[in-house]
């Protein structure tokens, strides 16, 4: 990383506890390329980890940051937001941590519209803990949990945030570096809750167990395994887009993941609805009768 970038990390602290070939650094590299290109100030940034390989990424980034608990960053970033709303609230989360044991605060999160930004690193398995199969483990791929192949049909992360109403909702890769880059800052500077799920080689795990030892080799994977970007909006499920890993996948191995933004609405932001709330109750109060509000 540049000098330009190092101001953004604690540099004392590298380097980080990432094995050689691991993609969560050049997620990082990103988000501080998108931090610096929006001019944020650092003391506005606010990072917030699970825990997992990923979630160390507060480890060593130079902002407010927090290490919270195991699916737990975005109920921490949610308490962070409804108080400070005026602070720049990003989460970093592994799929483990968002889509298992977070499933259910990732679900509402997606429905309150919270200004908040989850990037999501998806390396399809449990790193931080040993390789243990994820839900979103592809169909048939091998896990420590899963030595013969997954049997369980993985999520899509980008359909389930559609679904449950992320208003800014986007998928890209390691390999894309630029269109990570510029996914990331548009999510930022998106006012609500915008989900940017980044496909990222586990080599140690993943790769190791499923035949993809070289890093080169599994970022290859990758370019195979999904679609450039289309243009802004284009359905998801059209044909050639939909989950990896059905188990019709097996037997053409035909079908991959797109890459893009999928959604990028404008809907009311919910700190600002629970700030006109309380302005409106406390008006209504000031003026209370006497004997009460009807
Ligand atoms: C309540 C709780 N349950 C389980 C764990 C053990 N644990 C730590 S990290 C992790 C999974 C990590 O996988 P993921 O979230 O996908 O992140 P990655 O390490 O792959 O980046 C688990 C199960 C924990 N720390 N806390
Ligand atoms: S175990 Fe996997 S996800 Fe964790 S640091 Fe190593 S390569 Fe990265």
């Amino acid at each position: 990383m540049g000098d330009r970038y190092r101001r953004y990390l604690r540099v004392e602290k590298l380097p980080s506890v990432w094995c050689p070939g691991c993609g969560n650094g050049v997620v990082v590299k990103a988000l501080v390329q998108a931090i610096d290109a929006l001019k944020l100030q650092r003391d506005d940034v606010v990072v917030v980890g699970g825990i997992g390989c990923s979630s160390r990424t507060p480890f060593i980034l130079d902002f407010n940051t927090m290490h919270t608990t195991h699916g737990r960053a975005l109920a921490f970033a949610t308490g962070i937001k409804m108080v400070r709303p005026e602070l720049t609230v990003i989460t970093t989360m592994g799929d483990g941590d968002t889509a298992a044991i977070g499933g259910n605060h990732f679900i509402h999160a997606c429905r309150r519209n919270l200004d908040i930004t989850a990037i999501v690193f998806n390396n399809e398995i449990y790193g931080q803990t040993g390789g243990q199969a994820a839900p979103t483990t592809p169909f048939g791929k091998r896990s420590t949990t899963s030595p013969w192949g997954a049997i369980d049909p993985p999520f899509d992360l980008v359909q389930l945030a559609l679904g449950t109403g992320a208003s800014f909702v986007a998928r890209a890769t390691v390999f894309d570096f630029r269109e990570m880059e510029r996914i990331l800052e548009r999510a930022i500077a998106h006012k609500g809750f915008a989900v940017v799920e980044v496909l990222t080689p586990c080599p140690t795990y993943y790769g190791r167990l499923n035949g993809v030892r070289d890093p080169y080799e599994m970022v290859r994977v990758l370019v195979e395994e999904t679609i450039p970007p289309r243009p802004e909006g284009t359905p998801q499920a059209d044909g050639d887009g939909c989950p990896r890993g059905v188990p019709s996948d097996l037997v053409n191995g035909l079908k991959k993941l797109p890459t893009g933004i999928f959604r990028a609405e404008e809907r009311p932001e919910y700190t600002e609805l629970y700030a006109q709330l309380c302005a409106e109750q406390s008006r209504a109060y000031a003026h209370e009768p006497e004997g009460g509000l009807p």
